[in-house]
């Protein structure tokens, strides 16, 4: 019967996802995991992107290198639109727009915290090796492996799919269904340091300054990023330009930081990472190698 429900619910999504409008947003990367535990404490989620459905629930979402977190909480104390006092059922669908019919998360919950099932596609398999778990029947938190999503990479995007009905239910009308598009964190960017040059050597000591230039691609345009966000190695950028560094024709931002700003380099560091974001917010991150030299 669940599993009946189930692939109703998710026949009725398919329809109503081509439908529904889709709003994009934008989280930070997770710095420091949160616990698994059900419970959502304060703290826990900081830079989390928060997505709403006000008087039904918020969520809160971001990532790290390697898995998705999830933390959900109902607002009214139910998951059901009306109230009727039938057992509440909770979809979650996390999905890769980019494969059809694979990398799905799936989890089917309901107010019976022994009941709760996490699956992946295909197969409908309990496969998930996510640590899950909803304490009560108003929060829960999840993590999920990126890898489980099938081939995705930082800076993809995902769409999450909240879908709530009371067991047994008839009347497909009075189901919610909330969507929103999430981007993992951070998008990775080409860099190179000291353009046109190789090995990058960097003589710490040196009163100069060290260009470092983050390549347009076809993926990604350098002219996006917002200079005030940009850090390298510890170094805010002195100047910058736009400039084709690697004459492929397109333009590439080309940064200028103090070489005695660099506080992160040693004599042991072998690469350096630059960090900033874009306009709209969404956080890059890239790395280059480093050759440093005897001052
Ligand atoms: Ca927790
Ligand atoms: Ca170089
Ligand atoms: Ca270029």
């Amino acid at each position: 019967m669940k599993l009946k429900l189930a692939l109703v619910a998710l026949s009725l999504l398919v329809v109503l996802v081509a439908a529904m409008q889709i709003s994009a947003s934008y989280a930070h990367f997770a710095e420091t995991p949160p616990t698994i535990d059900g419970v959502m404490v304060e703290g826990e989620w900081g830079g989390a992107v928060i997505f709403e459905k006000p008087g039904y629930f918020s969520v809160h979402v971001f990532n790290d290198f390697d898995y998705l977190y999830v933390g959900f909480q109902a607002a009214g104390g139910t998951y059901l639109p009306t109230g009727d006092g039938t057992v509440g059922i909770m979809n979650v669908y996390i999905w890769n727009p980019e494969v059809s019919g694979q990398g799905w998360a799936y989890c089917w919950i309901n107010r019976d915290p022994t009941n709760i099932y996490l699956y992946s596609y295909p197969g409908r398999i309990p496969t998930l090796t996510a640590a899950f778990f909803a304490v009560t029947d108003t929060v829960f938190e999840l993590r999920i492996p990126l890898s489980e999503l099938g081939p995705i990479s930082l800076g993809d995007t995902i769409v999450l799919t909240f879908l709530s009905y009371s067991e047994g239910l008839t009347n497909w009308s009075t189901c919610w269904l909330y969507n929103q598009i999430y981007t993992l964190q951070p998008t990775l960017v080409s860099v190179d340091i000291k353009p046109g040059s190789y090995p990058n050597s960097i003589n710490l000591g040196s009163k100069g300054v060290v260009p470092v230039a983050v390549l347009t691609t076809s993926e990604f345009d350098a002219s996006t990023v917002d200079p005030s966000t940009v850090v390298f190695a510890g170094a805010y950028p002195v100047r910058w330009v736009m400039q084709d560094v690697d004459y492929d024709g397109d333009m590439d931002m080309l940064f200028f930081f103090k070489t005695q700003d660099l506080t992160s380099l040693s004599s042991a560091s072998t690469d350096a990472t630059l960090t900033g974001a874009t306009y709209i917010g969404q956080p890059i991150q890239g790395t280059d190698t480093v050759n440093i030299v005897p001052e």
